[in-house]
């Protein structure tokens, strides 16, 4: 399939090292899929669902041990053990690749191994990135081609001499002990071995448009990120691109196909992505961004017509299930789709599951895994951008940051400068709520929702933003939101979902220069009448409250200064000023 001395000689280094029976190249064309769907069929890795509800779909349980990425084993191996900094786990690339070397040697044999190419970004796109992941599972094949432009076309993206990201993946025994997500950024590589669930088998999604690609971007001069991108459309046509970095279980996949209010009509949201964004300053001085991945893998549980129709109706053909409820009429279920609980179904552990099996206590004894998948094309979503294959991406005029908080941080607010907003994004927070079992307000910090995937030094990442920050003429603007305000007696203050669009509205006008805004100790408040409540059962005190800085500001101070102190002395010097710039204005 191709003449690139670089695959060929690296393929046959890694044929010699996991020794299969047969070597298949994948070229993306229907044919192969369909074979390969027919001989996972047969052997019982995937079941066809039922043909006429759920048309070219398939449902697949991994192993019960093997649901979820693997931060704990998850190893960035930088040559330098100081280049990974203190939010990664760290290997020696050397002793690593010596040690996998033992793990891979023969775990092939009997199996055939797949040669996958594909691209990340759209094709012939300044973006695109080629990687090639070499792996023993049809379901990984599967589901990259799904998640990514696969096959010849990305052999033809990198001709006979270009470069890829080397991805070697292999399920093995699944083996808890032998377990690895290692990443080599220096020598663009990615070895995986003995799990076979998403985030750690497809190699195209975190380990690469990530990891590695937070790396590649720092060295090459562009941003690759934890973010949702989308386009807001006002009546009159003109369309808003935003992106937004949300760390897991907010809602990131809901906002990138919100459906707007009834009170916003004329109004649509249009999807271009839904957990990735790469940026480029463009020829015109703006920040651009794509989603380098061609689909969704959505958590399924809560998604509903009601939540997001527009996920799933995405879901409803040539997807791939994982870990959800097989009802007895061969169609899916999970927890929160729909209220007719199946009186019979099997469930992710492939058991008889009826609703008395439910403990509440339990969560695994749902129907379906808690963090159960579909993956699902992009371009079947409803309401997919024009601009998802665009080479050159989207202009972003506004940039995002959201945590999970209860108390203190306004509903929405704007930074003063892009350092501010760096500073923003690096002291984001989850805290954790009366709703979750432990202490009430505990804060983890997680810099721009990137924690788990920032493939290199946390502080250095930062630094690049403070670098990026000078090279882009006319830079978005950075604004913070927070859907998850709780009053004294935990309810949630605003209601976020579809009524998320009135605060959309506010942040593009403020990009426009269309509204006023406060200047607080914090950054730009909306005046209260600014955010349109028109049809939403909220009193005008409430607003008041979801948009003040509050006492509890001065309390942030102390916990943001120990977190930057975990830095090992490499926290960007314009970021700390941003801190005391802020503890200044809170003591005034
Ligand atoms: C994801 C995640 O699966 O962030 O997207 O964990
Ligand atoms: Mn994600």
């Amino acid at each position: 399939m191709t003449n690139n001395k670089k695959v060929l000689s690296w393929l046959d280094e890694m044929v010699k090292l996991t020794k299969p029976d047969e070597v298949i190249w994948i070229d993306g064309s229907d044919a192969q899929k369909e074979a390969l769907e027919k001989e996972a069929c047969a052997t019982g890795e995937i079941k066809a669902l039922n043909p006429d509800k759920f048309p070219g779909c398939f449902l697949h349980r991994t192993a019960q041990n093997d649901v979820a990425r693997v931060e704990n084993k998850t190893f960035i191996c930088s040559r330098r053990k100081e280049d990974a900094g203190p939010t990664n786990n760290w290997m020696d690339p050397k002793e690593t690749y010596e040690k996998l070397s033992k793990l891979y040697d023969g775990a092939m044999t009997g199996k055939k191994m797949y040669v996958v190419p594909f691209i990340m970004g759209p094709a012939k796109s300044p973006f695109a990135k080629v990687g090639i992941e070499l792996t023993d599972s049809i379901y990984v094949v599967l589901n990259m081609l799904i998640m990514t432009r696969a096959g010849k076309i990305a052999l033809e993206e990198i001709g006979d001499d270009g470069d890829f990201t080397k991805c070697l993946h292999a399920s093995k025994d699944l083996s808890d002990e032998d377990k690895y997500i290692c990443h080599f950024p220096e020598d663009n590589t990615i070895w995986s071995i003995n799990s076979a669930y998403g985030g750690n088998a497809l190699l195209g999604k975190k380990c690469m448009a990530l990891r590695i690609a937070s790396y590649l971007g720092k060295e090459e001069g562009w941003m690759a990120e934890h973010m949702l991108i989308l386009g807001l459309q006002d009546p009159k046509g003109e369309i808003t691109y935003i992106s937004a970095a949300f760390p897991s279980a907010c809602g990131k996949t809901n906002l990138a196909m919100l459906i707007p209010p009834a009170e916003y009509a004329g109004y649509k949201v249009f999807t271009v992505g839904d957990d990735i964004a790469w940026l480029r300053v463009g020829d015109d001085g703006r920040l651009w961004a794509v989603n380098p991945e061609a689909g969704f893998f959505g958590v399924a549980p809560g998604t509903s017509e009601k939540t997001n129709p527009n996920a799933l109706h995405t879901a409803m053909s040539n997807t791939i299930f994982t870990n959800v409820g097989l009802k007895d009429d061969d169609t899916v279920w999970w927890e929160g789709l729909d209220k007719d609980v199946p009186e019979h179904a099997i469930d992710w552990k492939g058991e008889e599951w009826t609703p008395d099996k439910f403990n509440k206590e339990d969560k695994l004894t749902s129907c379906a895994h808690p963090n159960s998948r579909f993956t699902a094309p992009a371009r079947q979503c409803p309401c997919v951008s024009d601009q998802f294959d665009a080479p050159q991406g989207v202009p972003i005029s506004a940039m995002v940051f959201g945590g999970r908080r209860a108390t203190t941080a306004p509903l929405v607010y704007q930074t003063y400068s892009w350092n501010h907003g760096v500073f923003v994004g690096a002291t984001m927070a989850s805290e954790t709520t009366a709703a979750a079992r432990g202490a009430v307000g505990v804060l983890r910090r997680d810099p721009m929702a990137m924690k788990p995937f920032i493939g290199y030094h946390v502080g250095d990442y930062l630094a690049h933003w403070v670098k990026m920050g000078k090279t882009i003429p006319n830079p978005p603007k950075i604004f913070h939101v927070n859907w998850f305000r709780q009053d004294e007696n935990g309810n949630f203050m605003w209601p976020g979902f579809g009524e998320n669009m009135r605060v959309l509205e506010w942040i593009v006008k403020r990009c426009k220069g269309e509204v006023d805004a406060r200047e607080t100790a914090i950054g730009y408040l909306p005046n209260v009448e600014d955010i349109n409540v028109n049809g939403l059962d909220i009193d005008k005190a409430t607003m008041e409250r979801l948009l003040r800085v509050e006492e509890t500001w001065k309390e942030e101070v102390p916990g943001m200064r120990e977190f930057f102190s975990t830095f090992e002395g490499r926290l960007p010097k314009e970021v700390e000023d941003e801190l005391d710039a802020l503890e200044a204005r809170l003591n005034k």
